[in-house]
């Protein structure tokens, strides 16, 4: 489930495989029944291809009793958790994980129903027909663990580089389930054999302990040198070693100097590559050989990062990242929220759910470098502002280690760019408007600097151009490949001329499927065609031409 190991103690097992899947109308009648396989989307089936709504998803499993931990990675959009017909847990967001614990269940067969709804309506703030489709079921994996009466949460580990050294600073979250008593405490071995053991006191059932320890000689980890290590946390109780779990971190630190963007002190440019979690007719469950070669594309054309536009990712794609040494600017789930949708009473615990549960999940991967909110938010607007004000705080509550940005596309009108670490900008010169790129973003950038933005780290966050694959010809029209090639060429070679840039990353990787709904007549085949490959990861003209262009830049500014 994970591309490490994570547990020797605690019984970890992956419940995909077959599951029974129904397909549910608004009253709750069964109108069709298949067999599918787990994680899938409904509209990798045959028959389901275009089906939006509720999906009920059946499967009987056998525990050997005591306390179990179901963990869902991703149930798309809404689930609602039902364990031999009784609710156990509701989640809404597609794109993180949630866990539900049922203590002194008995040994033996038991019925697990998923009920996974796709449907749009006023109750879903974030998922809405939009210029990527949200799909629809059990989307990512499903683990079930045996747990003890008392489990570790999870460990959260800061490095910071200091003139002795490496210092990490590592917190673990305990909770006991049976509020037993007992002489509880946790005991960490750290790199360089270092071991630690801390008392813990129970408040409420739970338990937070933190360490900080000195560490001289590790690697750093880098995109030249992705040096991993883990930290591996026992939980015991009278002595005895009841639960565990291992952790994996780097030592690597993220600081902005003025406008530039340090990785271990030293400047970084960015070459990236704005990805949708999506791969043809699989949809959003995107298997880990497609996510494992996706990677080898990014790195083979000479790129360093990767956006999880417009929502967090799948934590082995970002575990693979951290292994690769490829940066990742991670977000939150929203893309082109304006106020009426921030207005929506759903949207704030929606939101603010969302950039907690991808925090405190995806807190340890060093790969990535920043927390980005609002993609193309109503950033020109005082209520818009207001919504902004609140997640960066929230953001700089749960994490201070890491910088924060917004992709905007508001440039003469944005009223927050006092706001982020990093200003980030969407442009679309020589293809939504027929603007010159470099006198276009010259002048959004007099603005930002006149605006609250002088002096910070500026990346392109998105540009691009249309591509329908395999339409070749002379007379190089929109949606040629060839016409994609030139836009694209012309943009970068002139983004590259300024020399104060922390980085640009095109939009996008690979073409993907939009909802039905959104914008057909904009959108060819359904899709956004500005990926330098198509839904099958067949490379247009554009990615030998992005490869080229991005060959030509080192990775660290001058
Ligand atoms: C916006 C948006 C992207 C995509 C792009 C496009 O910049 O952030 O998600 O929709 O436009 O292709 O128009």
């Amino acid at each position: 489930m994970r591309m490490f190991e994570r547990h020797s103690v605690r019984k970890q097992k992956d419940i995909g495989g077959t599951w029974q899947l129904q397909c549910l109308d608004s009253k709750g009648d069964v109108t069709g029944t298949y067999s599918v396989v787990v994680p899938s989307c409904f509209e990798s089936i045959r028959g389901l291809e275009k089906y939006r709504g509720k999906g009920k998803y059946i499967k009987n499993i056998n525990v050997n009793g005591g306390n179990i931990r179901l963990v869902f990675k991703g149930v798309s959009h809404t689930a609602d958790i039902y364990l031999d017909g009784k609710h156990i847990a509701h989640h809404y967001n597609a794109y993180t994980p949630f866990d539900v614990v049922v203590t002194n269940i008995d040994e033996g067969e038991h019925t697990l129903e998923v009920i996974a709804d796709s449907s749009f309506s006023q109750a879903s703030a974030l998922h809405f027909a939009n210029d990527y489709r949200t799909f629809g079921g059990i989307i990512r994996p499903v683990e079930i663990e045996e747990i003890a009466e008392a489990y570790i949460k999870y460990i959260h580990i800061t490095p910071t580089k200091n003139e002795n050294g490496w210092r990490a600073d590592i917190e673990a979250v305990i909770e006991n389930i049976s509020a037993e008593g007992g002489e509880f405490s946790v005991e960490f071995v750290l790199p360089n054999s270092k071991v630690r053991e801390c008392k813990l006191d129970f408040e409420n059932n739970n338990a937070t302990v933190r360490t900080s320890e000195m560490f001289e000689d590790v690697n750093e980890w880098s995109p030249e040198n992705p040096a991993l290590y883990i930290v591996k946390a026992k939980l015991k109780k009278d002595n005895k070693v009841i639960d565990d779990l291992y952790e994996r971190f780097g030592f690597r630190e993220i600081k902005i100097d003025g406008d530039k963007i340090l990785l271990n002190g030293k400047p970084i440019y960015i070459k990236g590559y704005n990805r949708h979690e999506q791969y043809a007719n699989l949809g959003s469950a995107v298997p880990e050989n497609i996510m494992s070669f996706d990677l080898d594309l990014v790195q083979d054309s000479g790129a360093n990062l990767v956006r999880t536009s417009h929502y967090p990712n799948d934590e082995r794609f970002l575990d693979m990242c951290d292994e690769r040494g490829i940066l990742v600017w991670e977000e939150s789930h929203s893309r082109q929220i304006h106020v009426p949708r921030m207005k929506n009473p759903n949207f704030k615990k929606q939101i603010e759910d969302c950039i907690e549960e991808m925090i405190v999940n995806h807190y340890n991967h060093p790969s990535i470098i920043m927390w980005g909110i609002m993609n193309e938010g109503e950033s020109n607007s005082e209520f818009g502002r207001e919504c902004y004000i609140h997640q960066f705080e929230q953001i700089k509550r749960l994490d201070k280690s890491r910088p924060t940005t917004t992709a905007s596309n508001r440039h003469f009108k944005d009223l927050c760019y006092d706001l982020p670490d990093i200003i980030s900008l969407n442009i679309y010169p020589l293809w939504y408007y027929n603007e010159e790129p470099y006198d276009y973003l010259a002048r959004i950038r007099d603005y930002v600097n006149e605006n609250g933005g002088k002096g910070k780290p500026v990346i392109i966050s998105e540009f691009g151009a249309g591509g329908i694959y395999g339409y070749r010809d002379f007379n190089n029209l929109k949606w040629s490949e060839p016409h994609q090639v030139d836009v694209i060429e012309r943009i970068v070679n002139e983004l590259y001329k300024f020399d104060d840039l922390s980085g640009l990353i095109l939009w996008q990787f690979a073409d993907c499927r939009l909802d039905d709904e959104f914008e057909p007549l904009s959108r060819p085949k359904c899709q956004n065609n500005k990926g330098v490959l198509d839904i099958y990861r067949r490379p247009k003209m554009a990615y030998f031409a992005i490869s080229k262009l991005f060959g030509k830049k080192g990775n660290y500014r001058d």
